[in-house]
């Protein structure tokens, strides 16, 4: 029974929990036990959407993997619904690694294709992360110049020397880093100084409508100004319409991702396409 409509306070509200604190909690507890069980009977699978050149919109430069689940009903539930409530915790690390091992999988079956894996910046002092990542790595010694680990910037800044000395001891594999989301968090331009990001992903929220929006003209232009400087591969999110994706490709943008080029699919093209069209 829900305690929140049994009689007298529940615990946690006498101790100075908001009704909406309890349902909160109740409802991340909830969502906590549908992850946890999604992973023991690994009803978890990647959907892949391309990043797109931006001057040649054919060719598929990278793909994202993202990490779905699927609940108790079978329902397919996207990284967003769960990520929130469980990044902080044991399951976020057990779902960052599950990313990795079928993220390397994948690299390993299909050897011309490059794929970026989501990671939290929490996972970098799990040695289980660590060792899926070793063992994927020495399986095939091409799949670290073809792994891209895209670390969105709000989990970036817990401990940034850490940060920086993963990072250079993945570069030294072969291995790219993209900056994801950039521009939504609060602290963005320390970040270009201060780490080493190999791409920068602008957050969805700059491009939508930038046919039409003049500031977000202004900021893109600004944004891909700033990757130049900092010899990064700067890439467009959420493009969902022809007319923003013919802006960005005028404007240089070197990739882009999002719906107008195709929605996360669980069955991408290298599976059932010849070799050459996967070369980015
Ligand atoms: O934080 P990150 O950029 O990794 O999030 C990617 C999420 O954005 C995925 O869940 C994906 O399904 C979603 N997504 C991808 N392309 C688009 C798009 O064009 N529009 C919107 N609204 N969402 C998108
Ligand atoms: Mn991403």
């Amino acid at each position: 029974m829900n305690r929140l409509f049994s009689h007298g306070k529940a615990p946690a509200e006498q101790q100075g929990e908001s009704a909406l604190d309890v349902l909160v909690r109740e409802h991340n507890m909830n969502i906590i036990e549908e992850v946890e069980s999604a992973l023991r009977n690994r009803r978890v699978l990647l959907a892949f959407q391309p990043a797109v050149h931006g001057k040649d919109m054919d060719r598929p430069a990278f793909w994202e993997a993202l990490i779905r689940l699927r609940d108790s009903q079978g329902r397919v539930l996207p990284a967003g619904d769960f990520m929130p409530a469980v990044e902080a915790h044991e399951t976020g690390r057990a779902i960052d690694c599950l990313a990795l091992e079928l993220g390397l999988a994948e690299l390993n079956a299909f050897p011309h294709i490059r794929l970026a894996i989501n990671m939290s910046a929490l996972s970098i002092n799990y040695p289980r992360w660590h060792q899926v990542l070793e063992r994927g790595l020495a399986v095939n010694p091409t799949i670290g110049e073809r792994l891209i680990l895209e670390i969105t910037e709000s989990s970036v800044i817990a401990s940034p020397e850490r940060m920086k000395a993963f990072m250079s001891a993945q570069h030294a594999k072969g291995i790219s880093f993209a900056l994801d989301d950039f521009g939504a968090g609060y602290t963005s331009l320390r970040y270009l100084k201060e780490f080493t990001f190999d791409i920068m992903k602008i957050d969805g929220s700059f491009v939508s409508g930038i046919d039409r929006d003049g500031d977000n003209q202004i900021l893109v232009e600004a944004l891909l100004g700033m990757a130049r400087k900092f010899d990064m591969v700067c890439v467009a999110e959420k493009v969902e319409r022809e007319t923003e994706a013919k802006v960005l490709s005028a404007m240089g943008m070197d990739c882009m991702q999002g719906y107008y080029f195709s929605a996360p699919t669980f069955h991408p093209t290298w599976r059932s396409e010849p070799i050459k069209r996967q070369i980015a």
